[in-house]
């Protein structure tokens, strides 16, 4: 890209800057277009005319039993949506359907990672559902409540967010990965009454235990609790579960004796439907509240209109786990409320073989596919001939969120997994958003590998720069710049910490961390957190842009990008690369990617150095962690390690670190 494309500083350090132009683009196959659900811009405009009235239509195609009058009121940065309806999540997502004759269309295929399946119907899911629900009520859980759930990925799992849906108990899913603390301060936090768990999981062959954990969160403190249910899934091959008499309770005890009928509770719109705590790495978790009525619609509309959803013929597997809010929007409540038929599996990918998931899209004929870029990037390293085996004809639309895609990655999986015949979607959201907002529809946008395009239907994303204006052509900050259905309520038991956190950097406008940019057609390029924004000899170069180059090197799998002090240049870029399989490289290796990267994007953004590793250290929900990069890089104590997913990667690297001297 010629230097005066670029976005330029005003004052030191003002702007992102936009190195990479991607120039690829892709047209919405033909066997895509003909019964797509939209290959027009009606949505767009329906939306554009009145924002409102758009996702009140929405909410109208769910099930009320008190409509709504009331659409919007907006008391930033309060939301409040459909506030005077009433309805019930949980009928939405399973009785309608059943009423509907549709009660023997599969919700879940599950799959164990022993290679044990169990096939769910809409009609069967109600049954347990109730029947969990009236368990949990005769626990004493009531309306208002709050519920914690710390569970390996099972059918359960699901069953027990309906069913504290179902009697109007707010639920707070903690990811089976985190540690007895983490879980006890979440449970103290929202002052839970009843934890539900399992006595483990399996992961890459190994039972995982995690009742134990559970009895060490409440063995100091936590105690809101006065009951456990306990579903028993690993059976003989559990550690002894010690149950606490009068505490603890088996799933299978209580919850298959309750009557198989519970009435759904006509909760408010804007009754909490869950709190989901955001793993800070250093300040107190935020517990984000997201709320009954708009959640629900804009997760159904998302996930019908962004996977282009057919549900009588689409089998749809989102790979996420539960415990994020991937899980919860596109695993339970948005498939749910589309009566889609969805696969759930509970394992990792290389268990037994490099190839499983290949193997459940052959098996169940998978039509959808929706899963994080370390993934796809994973599947890159390990090579291509997994796949091969494999029939994946039945695919037709392939997703991804989590972290910007490089365009690399980006081309693989429309390549290797998609056969050139599946639009890609990129869909940028949060926890915070609650739903999709930035994404392309398969039967309509044009792709740009890398690009997440444009603001859905009814959402307003804006770049602006620091001042707060926005940005037509160049890179800045992403915001939003109107309340969308899904959005959070707050941070749970602490307004002022959600007003500062999210709507204090720009008036009127929440920003939650990211930066994008804006290219001559309008389309969105998301570039990674601000904080992770390197200043090299004043110029702000995104992390992304720099490891999508050095993706783009034949040669790389995966890379991340960190700065570091430096005393010529402020900042210096490092990089950890990750080759793939077979790659054999000799000494000048690190000079080659060096090169490709300043001929990529331009000198200022060469390496200064660049480390090899086998892995990156990555949150649990794959999300690689550039902080503990940093403070490798910098040669810093590494602080709180426990989000990370494999606590041995950042010793070997700091090992590496050292033992590499910086390149000049
Ligand atoms: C859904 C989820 C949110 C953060 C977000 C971004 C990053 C997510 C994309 C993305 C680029 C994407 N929720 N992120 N999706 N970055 N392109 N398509 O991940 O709360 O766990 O994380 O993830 O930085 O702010 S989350």
């Amino acid at each position: 890209m010629a230097e005066d494309d670029r976005s330029t500083t005003t004052d030191q350090g003002a702007t992102i800057e936009d190195f990479l132009a991607e120039e690829r683009t892709f047209p919405p196959p033909k066997s895509i277009v003909s019964g797509a659900l939209v290959t027009d811009r009606s949505l767009y405009d329906e939306a554009d005319a009145d924002f409102e009235a758009f996702w009140a239509d929405r909410a109208r195609e769910l099930t009320w039993f008190e409509p709504f009058e009331s659409v919007l009121e907006w008391d930033l940065p309060f939301a409040r949506w459909f506030a005077d309806g009433r309805l019930n999540v949980s009928y939405n997502c399973l009785d309608r359907h059943v009423e509907a004759g549709l009660g023997d269309r599969v919700a879940y295929h599950f799959e164990g990672e022993p290679g044990d399946s169990r096939t769910i119907t809409y009609a069967e899911l109600l049954e347990e559902v109730s029947r969990c629900a009236n368990a949990l009520r005769s626990l004493g859980v009531e309306r208002g409540d709050r519920v914690a759930i710390y569970m390996p990925m099972v059918p359960e799992l699901p069953v027990a967010m309906l069913a504290c849906a179902r009697i109007g108990a707010a639920h707070s899913v903690v990811f089976g990965g985190f540690s007895a603390d983490a879980l006890r301060d979440r449970i103290e936090d929202a002052e839970a009454k009843v934890l539900i768990t399992a006595d483990g999981g399996w992961r890459r062959g190994q039972p995982v235990a995690l009742k134990a954990n559970a009895d060490a969160a409440l063995s100091n403190g936590a105690r809101s609790i006065e009951h456990v249910v306990v579903v028993r899934r690993l059976g003989d091959a559990a550690p002894d579960t010690s149950m606490a008499e009068g505490r603890d309770l088996w799933w299978h005890e209580i919850v298959p004796s309750q009557p198989v009928h519970c009435p759904p509770e006509a909760m408010g719109a804007e009754d909490l439907l869950y709190l989901l705590y955001t793993s800070g790495t250093t300040a107190k978790p935020k517990g984000i509240m997201h709320t009954t009525g708009g959640y629900l619609t804009q997760v159904a509309f998302t996930h019908r209109y962004v996977f282009d959803l057919h549900p009588e013929t689409d089998v749809y597997w989102c790979a996420a786990d539960i415990g994020w809010v991937t899980g919860h929007s596109y695993i339970v409540y948005g498939p749910l409320a589309n009566a889609a038929t969805s696969v759930m599996y509970e394992g990792t990918p290389d268990h037994p073989g490099r190839d499983r998931w290949w193997s459940i899209i052959e098996r169940y004929k998978v039509t959808i596919l929706y899963c994080a870029p370390t993934a796809i990037r994973t599947f890159m390293k390990w090579g291509t001939e997994h796949l091969e085996a494999h029939d994946l004809s039945s695919l037709r639309v392939l997703g991804s969120v989590g972290e910007p895609i490089n365009p690399e990655a980006w081309v693989w999986y429309w390549q290797h997994v998609g056969g050139e015949r599946c639009p890609v979607v990129d869909t940028w959201w949060q926890t915070e958003t609650g739903a999709i907002m930035i994404s392309p529809l398969p039967g309509l946008t044009t792709l740009k590998p890398g690009s997440a395009t444009f603001p859905l239907p009814g959402v307003a994303a804006e770049v602006v720069d620091d001042a707060g204006t926005r940005v037509e052509r160049g890179g800045g900050y992403l915001t939003l710049s109107r309340p969308w259905p899904a959005m959070l309520r707050g941070i749970y038991g602490d307004p002022a910490r959600y007003r500062e956190t999210y709507w204090s950097r720009f008036p009127g406008r929440y920003f939650a961390g990211d930066g994008a940019k804006v290219d001559q057609d309008g389309y969105l390029w998301l570039l990674g957190r601000v904080d992770d924004v390197m200043n090299v000899s004043g110029h702000r170069v995104s992390t992304t842009e720099v490891e999508s180059a050095l993706v783009d090197h034949p040669t790389v799998a995966e890379a991340a990008v960190v700065g570091a002090t430096d005393a010529t240049t402020g900042q210096a870029v490092i990089a950890f690369v990750t080759l793939k399989a077979g790659v054999e490289v000799d000494e000048e290796h690190g000079e080659a990617l060096r090169r490709h990267v300043a001929s990529k994007i331009g000198p200022i953004a060469r390496p200064r150095t660049i480390i090899f590793t086998e892995d990156l250290p990555k949150t649990r929900s794959g999300k690689i962690m550039r902080r503990l990069l940093r403070d490798v890089a910098e040669g810093r104590d590494l602080g709180d390690t426990t989000t990370l997913a494999d606590q041995s990667v950042v010793e070997e690297l700091r090992t590496r670190a050292t033992s590499q001297p910086a390149e000049e």
